[in-house]
């Protein structure tokens, strides 16, 4: 090991010890920032004017976190008392921006996670936006409808004054969808008595973009297509791993089939479905209507069609497949199932939920020299179309399917010609993790160091 990598990984770890102190127990916050410290430090000891700045202290420590109560009424009547939190993270480029997540596993470390993360994200799309992220600790699973809107209604009495169009734009996330927007937005406009575009992934009636909710899957699959492009391969006649069964694995379901992908698995937190003869356009069409409309579980797939099995509990990276696509949730796809991956010959895994691989799944992938794309770089599709949502409410225009789906095509090819920028090592591999971070944070941190000491 080099002198100057030994130094970085000196730093990296007292820079870590810090944080953990300064957070304690946020494991999941610790590990997104880890991966980013690990990439950002040998090029911030390079560059003085990051080093002296103490640009990543100040980049890891969120601009304000808001934490309220929500009480609400279920259907027999009785109170029912959950916790919400915005963390705005950082708003140097643009207003704060990034989903709300409804589920019982939501804490402040998830939630400053997945903040710190859109920063770089947000900032790899080109467009003008801050990182942050919010949510609650509610489990929309088995709740009525009703139940549902008087959450959100209460949710947003408290949220309503923490955020508009120019300051803090929340968007969905996991178990935050088209229903859950809706009653939030339509409280929200009742609160401030303003139509603005406040929330992203409207319904089209009230100034939602078309391709807001296949933007996330899609762009994922559109990602994994430059990669493989890149080296002269394409998904066309590939087998593909899927995982998860919400928004973003149904349309990237849908967009890797459309290229000439075969989708062979997808899942649900209750297991699997192996479907070696894939998951075509009328199947996925079932699939969909059995998430999307009767909110249905997994394993009724392998009742519907014959060719497929169910695997209770289990996750689908043991089938042999030549790419995948972790769409679920965190820490999904640990090291021994990312050498299982390698074993079986993969070589592609584009991250459509959030830090789905671990830090040593990552560090198996790069060693075997796959091409990963984190999910800064893969899932950014979705907050970008957010983003032209955005633009679109502003003018008072709506566009086109063509005409977003083309913008978020080249948003995707952009994304990934600044990873090559500052991730490909000359030798015929490109690390995206070390290229989405670096590009990610330069803008950034530029923009802080202009404003002084902030
Ligand atoms: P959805 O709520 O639509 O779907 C989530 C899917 O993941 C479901 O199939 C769910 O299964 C599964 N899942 C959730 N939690 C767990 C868990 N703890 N263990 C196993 N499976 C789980 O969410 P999205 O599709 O919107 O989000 C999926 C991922 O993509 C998240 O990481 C999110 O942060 C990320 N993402 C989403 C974007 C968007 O635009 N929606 C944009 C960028 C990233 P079950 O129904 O059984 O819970
Ligand atoms: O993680 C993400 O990028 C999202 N959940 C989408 C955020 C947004 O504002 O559209």
């Amino acid at each position: 090991m080099s002198n100057s990598t030994n130094d970085a990984k000196k730093q990296v770890e007292y820079f870590m010890q810090g944080l953990i102190r300064r957070n304690p127990g946020e494991l999941e916050f610790h590990q997104a920032v880890e991966e980013v410290a690990e990439t950002l430090m040998p090029f911030i000891m390079e560059n003085d004017r990051y080093k002296n700045a103490q640009i990543l202290e100040r980049m890891t420590e969120p601009d304000r976190v808001i934490i309220f109560r929500v009480s609400w009424e279920d259907d027999n009547g009785n109170i029912r008392v959950n916790r919400a939190w915005r963390v705005q993270f950082n708003n140097s480029i643009g207003p704060y921006k990034g989903g709300l997540r409804f589920h019982p596993t939501v804490t402040l470390s998830v939630l400053k996670f997945l903040g710190f993360e859109q920063v770089f994200k947000n900032s790899l799309t080109g467009l003008p936006m801050g990182g942050a992220k919010g949510g609650a600790n509610f489990n929309p699973k088995g709740k009525s409808d009703r139940e549902v809107m008087r959450f959100c209604q209460s949710l947003m009495i408290e949220l309503h004054r923490h955020i508009g169009e120019d300051t803090d734009v929340p968007a969905g996330d996991i178990g935050v969808g088209g229903r859950e927007i809706s009653y939030l937005f339509g409280q929200y406009k009742r609160l401030s008595n303003r139509f603005v575009g406040t929330l992203t992934g409207k319904g089209l009636a009230f100034g939602g973009s078309l391709i807001r909710t296949e933007a996330t899957g899609y762009g994922a699959a559109y990602f994994m297509e430059n990669m493989l492009n890149h080296s002269g391969s394409s998904i066309n006649g590939k087998t593909v791993a899927v995982s998860g069964s919400g928004n973003v694995a149904l349309y990237c379901i849908e967009k890797v089939t459309q290229l000439g992908g075969k989708v062979v698995t997808a899942s649900d937190s209750s297991g699997f479905i192996h479907d070696p003869d894939g998951i075509d356009s009328e199947k996925l069409a079932w699939l969909r209507d059995l998430k999307e409309v009767r909110r249905g579980r997994i394993h009724e797939y392998t009742e519907k069609f014959e060719s497929a099995e169910f695997h209770k509990d289990k996750r689908p990276w043991g089938v042999k497949v030549d790419l995948a696509f972790p769409c679920a949730t965190q820490n999904e796809l640990n090291g021994d199932e990312a050498k299982q991956l390698v074993d079986n010959g993969v070589t592609g895994v584009a991250e459509g939920a959030n830090m789905p691989s671990t830090l040593e799944a990552i560090r198996i992938f790069l060693e075997a020299k796959v091409k990963f794309a984190p999910a800064k770089a893969a899932n950014a599709g979705g907050v970008a179309v957010s983003g032209l949502e955005q633009s679109q409410n502003a003018l008072r225009i709506a566009w086109s399917a063509e005409e977003v789906e083309g913008r978020l095509k080249n948003i995707m090819a952009e994304i990934h010609s600044q990873c090559l920028k500052y991730g490909d090592d000359g030798n015929g591999f490109v690390n995206y993790v070390k290229g989405a971070n670096l590009a990610g944070f330069v803008k950034v941190a530029d923009a802080m160091i202009a404003y002084g000491v902030v």
